[in-house]
């Protein structure tokens, strides 16, 4: 087993014999091998990484730390490692196993008179795990990070009237796999004028105009890892409303990066960016935590909600990303991802904050 099959095994709760795993993402954590399906069986002593044909020879030649097999009929493969290995209490993982799969491998599990747990317990035992990067992990963050900037910086040139929404997520996504990227992170937010008001607006056909605002809510993945920014700009110039908020939005998010660091609670955290704003006079345009944390997943842990107490680590890596929407006038948001340190935080973004009106 490598280093975090050990610790995983090490971490079993005392009741359980093994973990069965079968998320993409904690399958790539544990054993480097990516694949769109397979299980990992960890035991107190093993770990065995349970793949079908289309994986089998990719898997034997890339998967570390464990025993690859390629299954030609899972409930039987399963059945052979419970009883080989004397396993009697398998835990499922919560939150990836879907009810009939759940159901289906607890059957399986049964029928050899072992028993299926199911409890977020395995889940939370790999969540504190994943929480806290590595410096290799934090490195591939910031080649994502890197990608993303590059790229939003090329497609700002392209910003005029008449470029419709979805030809600058379109851009966007060509720039930054071209320059390297595995994909973009999520489906990219590029909105513009009254759309900007609605956080998660999707892009369609409608064009920039001069006197809007522009929200790029945008990211990239390297290696698995995501990135996660979010810039709002102008076209032609601003009112002084627009800018009012902006400024507003610029104060908040500092002083939300400001609270960071290693010890403080999420809770904290959100609320140095939440009574900013408002103070400012825009209770009830925030309606978002104010962060969460980047990893393998684009959310992850922790979040950084509203009153949680959630406690702060060096080597976390979370964004900071309040915003104020205005229905049917205009949103702003700014976000930045940062490593949590012990006295402070590392800012991944380094592109500037001040409103840039094309
Ligand atoms: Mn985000």
């Amino acid at each position: 087993m490598n280093t975090r099959l050990l610790t995983l095994s090490e971490l079993l709760p005392e009741n359980v014999d093994a973990a069965l795993i079968i998320s993409n993402e904690n399958r790539r954590y544990f054993t480097e091998f990516v694949s769109s399906l397979g299980y990992l069986l960890v035991t107190r002593k093993e770990a065995f990484l349970l793949v079908d044909f289309r994986y089998g020879e990719a898997a034997q030649k890339k998967a570390k730390g464990c025993t690859v097999i390629t299954f030609q009929n899972f409930s039987e493969t399963l059945q052979k490692l419970i009883r080989e290995n004397y396993l009697h209490y398998i835990m499922l993982e919560g939150s990836t196993f879907t009810l009939n799969e759940a159901a289906r491998t607890e059957a399986i599990i049964n029928e050899v008179n072992a028993s299926a747990i199911k409890s977020a317990e395995l889940d939370k035992i790999i969540s504190r795990m994943r929480i806290v990067k590595t410096a290799v992990e934090v490195d591939k963050i910031r080649q994502a990070q890197r990608i993303t900037e590059d790229a939003l910086t090329e497609t700002l040139k392209l910003v005029k009237e008449g470029v419709t929404e979805r030809d600058l997520a379109l851009e966007l996504e060509y720039k930054m796999r071209k320059m390297g990227a595995d994909g973009i992170s999520f489906d990219l937010i590029t909105i513009t004028g009254k759309k900007t008001s609605m956080p998660h607006g999707v892009p369609g056909n409608e064009t920039v105009k001069s006197g809007d605002f522009i929200t790029f809510d945008i990211g990239a993945i390297v290696d698995g890892y995501h990135s996660d920014m979010t810039r709002t700009v102008a076209l032609g110039g601003v009112d002084n409303e627009q800018m009012r908020v902006y400024n507003t939005v610029l104060q908040a998010q500092q002083n939300g990066l400001d609270a960071v660091r290693e010890g403080v609670t999420c809770g904290f955290v959100d609320e140095a960016a939440r009574s900013y704003i408002d103070q400012a006079g825009f209770q009830g345009c925030f309606g978002h935590s104010t962060g969460h944390g980047v990893g393998l997943e684009i959310h992850e842990a922790p979040a950084v909600s509203p009153k949680s107490d959630f406690v702060l680590k060096s080597g976390m890596v979370i964004t900071v990303e309040p915003g104020i929407y205005i229905p049917n006038k205009f949103g702003v948001r700014i976000e930045d991802m940062v490593v949590v340190t012990k006295d402070g935080c590392i800012n991944l973004a380094t592109m500037p904050k001040e409103l840039i009106v094309l």
